[in-house]
């Protein structure tokens, strides 16, 4: 049996990969932060009573920051494959706290890396690394011929996050020059999912539409709305990871749907969801997105809450049979002049959903991501089976239910 070690375990990828792991039939170690309060929601499926006969699925505290946890955990261990997922990862946050983002997210790998080689693992312990799309910039100048950015790309990070990534990159690509270990880069473009952080756009604008569609909350306040991304599906994105420790030889790969979207687009997909159709008006921080008109049936379908016309005007009548099958909120139903609603938030056609808050914006941002994953298409056989479609339906499903 294989023994995998994942930093970052409790995150959204660390879950997937652990998930993957188990299935293949893994050991699957994983190391987590001591927090003051519970921290492992992704996983608490996947534990197991220590006291049961056979247990395949172990966490240990730790932290990227201290090298003699790292040592000592990887000796206890003794993976046949490391996987690095450990990271301050949001991009935003990394602006106000960049010298920590350094430490955990370039050193940290250092520290892997090192403990790997003192402990004389170099031949048995194969080394995933988290690098990112961060590490190209979106510099326009920077793509390949066919548009995209690719294995041969150069990097201009434009964060401190990016900064310190890039550390993690050539550390492990020298590494493995150096010492001759078997360490990777997998350079993921961005990938969501419903276990995806809820400060991180996809997961902000899919909590928000379910939230706005069941009347719970009244407007999404959004940064960079022409920011574009190449949005593909955590589960999918594990599986080129693993793909990427079984090759006879290390390499790095590029992880990506060749698609880019604007958030705007994503906004109007995660609404369309709901059957909410969204209209833009204005420019810059003065754009708004307006509930333009409502498919009923689709909200129906996906709510699970029925709306019927009332005299021409906008989405009203609420059956209370369905209300009380989901639960969505223990109080009686408002009447007002023109509606029955869930809450005083029940959105009306022609409310604003949609505004723009400057706080989101970055000191310097990332314009646009596109990645091309022929590489990995054709060297290690990876296909995703979701596109952006079915990621947007699948996390806008997770967040109706969560509510509901
Ligand atoms: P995530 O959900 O933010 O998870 C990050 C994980 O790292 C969490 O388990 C977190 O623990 C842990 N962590 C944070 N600081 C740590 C420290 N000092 N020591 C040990 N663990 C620490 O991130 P993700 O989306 O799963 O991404 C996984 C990795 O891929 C990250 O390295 C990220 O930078 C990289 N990446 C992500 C994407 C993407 O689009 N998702 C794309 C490219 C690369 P807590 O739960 O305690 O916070
Ligand atoms: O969802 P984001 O915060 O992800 P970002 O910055 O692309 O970083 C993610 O992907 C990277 C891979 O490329 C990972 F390495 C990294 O760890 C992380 O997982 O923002 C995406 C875009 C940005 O351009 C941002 O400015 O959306 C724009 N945006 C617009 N409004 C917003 C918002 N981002 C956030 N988080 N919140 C907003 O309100």
């Amino acid at each position: 049996m294989k023994i995998a070690l994942i930093t970052g375990i409790t995150g959204q990828d660390g879950s997937y990969l652990a998930e993957l792991l188990l299935e293949k039939g893994y050991i699957v170690h994983g190391i987590k932060r001591r927090a003051s309060s519970f921290n492992t929601q992704r996983i608490d499926h996947l534990y197991q009573d220590p006291h049961e006969g056979h247990v395949n699925f172990h966490l240990h505290y730790g932290d990227l920051t201290d090298s003699t946890n790292i040592i000592r955990i990887i000796q206890e261990v003794q993976p046949d494959e490391i996987y690095n997922l450990g990271a301050m990862s949001h991009v935003k946050v990394s602006f106000d706290s960049p010298e920590y983002v350094a430490n955990v997210d370039g050193i940290g790998a250092l520290r892997l890396l090192e403990a790997v080689r003192i402990l004389k693992l170099e031949n048995k312990t194969r080394i995933y690394q988290a690098s990112t799309s961060e590490l190209y910039g979106g510099m326009p100048e920077n793509k390949n011929e066919k548009g995209f950015y690719d294995e041969n790309s150069p990097f201009y990070p434009r964060s401190p996050y990016g900064v310190a990534k890039i550390y993690g990159f050539w550390i492990t690509k020298n590494y493995r020059e150096a010492y001759n270990m078997f360490a990777c880069n997998g350079i993921l473009f961005n990938h969501e999912s419903p276990r995806r952080g809820e400060t991180f756009v996809t997961r902000k604008i899919t909590m928000a539409a379910a939230a706005i569609a069941l009347g719970k909350q009244d407007c999404l306040y959004l940064g960079n709305l022409d920011a574009q991304r190449d949005w593909g599906h955590a589960k999918d994105y594990v599986k080129a990871m693993w793909l990427i420790l079984q090759q006879e030889k290390p390499e790095d790969y590029v992880i990506a749907t060749g698609q880019t979207t604007k958030v705007r687009d994503f906004v109007q997909m995660a609404f369309a969801h709901v059957g909410f159709h969204i209209r833009w008006e204005g420019t810059g921080v003065d754009e708004i997105g307006i509930l333009d008109s409502i498919d009923e049936q689709r909200y129906e379908a996906a709510t699970g809450v029925t709306l019927s016309e009332v005299e021409g005007l906008n989405v009203n009548a609420l059956n209370v049979k369905t209300l009380n099958e989901t639960s969505i909120n223990a109080e009686p139903l408002t009447l007002n002049a023109e509606r029955l609603t869930l809450n005083d938030l029940t959105p009306n056609v022609g409310d604003v959903v949609v505004r723009v808050d400057p706080r989101y914006f970055r000191p310097t941002e990332v314009d646009l991501l596109i990645g091309d994953p022929t590489k990995a298409k054709t060297q290690l056989g990876w296909e995703p089976e979701y596109d952006l479609q079915g990621l947007v339906e699948d996390m806008m499903r997770g967040d109706l239910s969560l509510l509901n």
